[in-house]
């Protein structure tokens, strides 16, 4: 099991303005959460199978638990909430299905993967990459 724990910063981000526009943000939200979302930070504990996420930014703050293989509630990038189902896509990825609870949006995922140069490489589905280096 990959180890993702750690106080970790972001070193790249693309197409994160890209998205919030295909999930319908509107141009003035979108230039406020881009700046935030340029200096996240970004505290991963572990526990076996067992993830916890904090992700700080000046307008949100963002804290997840989850257990690979099982069912969470979260929200997706834009504040809707969802159910997500998180699960190994490969040895060192995990990969999460994102179901909206309420209402019809596009379809969202998001992978963590943990690569073999350490560093935490973040995909929002569709299309925005991140990618952060322990602090
Ligand atoms: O994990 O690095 C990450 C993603 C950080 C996302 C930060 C979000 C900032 C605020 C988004 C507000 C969306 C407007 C509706």
């Amino acid at each position: 099991i990959p180890d993702f724990s750690g106080t970790w910063e972001m070193k790249s981000s693309e197409n994160f303005e890209e998205l919030l526009k295909v999930l319908g943000v509107n141009v003035m939200l979108r230039k406020i959460a881009v700046k935030a979302a340029s200096k996240p930070l970004v505290e991963i504990t572990q526990d076996g199978e067992t993830l916890s996420i904090k992700t700080s930014t000046t307008v949100r703050t963002t804290h997840i638990t989850f257990t690979v293989g099982q069912e969470f509630n979260e929200t997706t990038v834009d504040g809707r909430p969802c159910t997500s189902f998180p699960r190994w896509e490969t040895d060192s990825k995990i990969s999460c299905e994102q179901t909206l609870q309420k209402g019809e949006g596009p379809k969202t995922s998001w992978t963590r993967e943990i690569t073999s140069d350490s560093k935490l490489i973040l995909l929002e589905r569709p299309v925005c990459k991140r990618v952060y280096f322990v602090h």
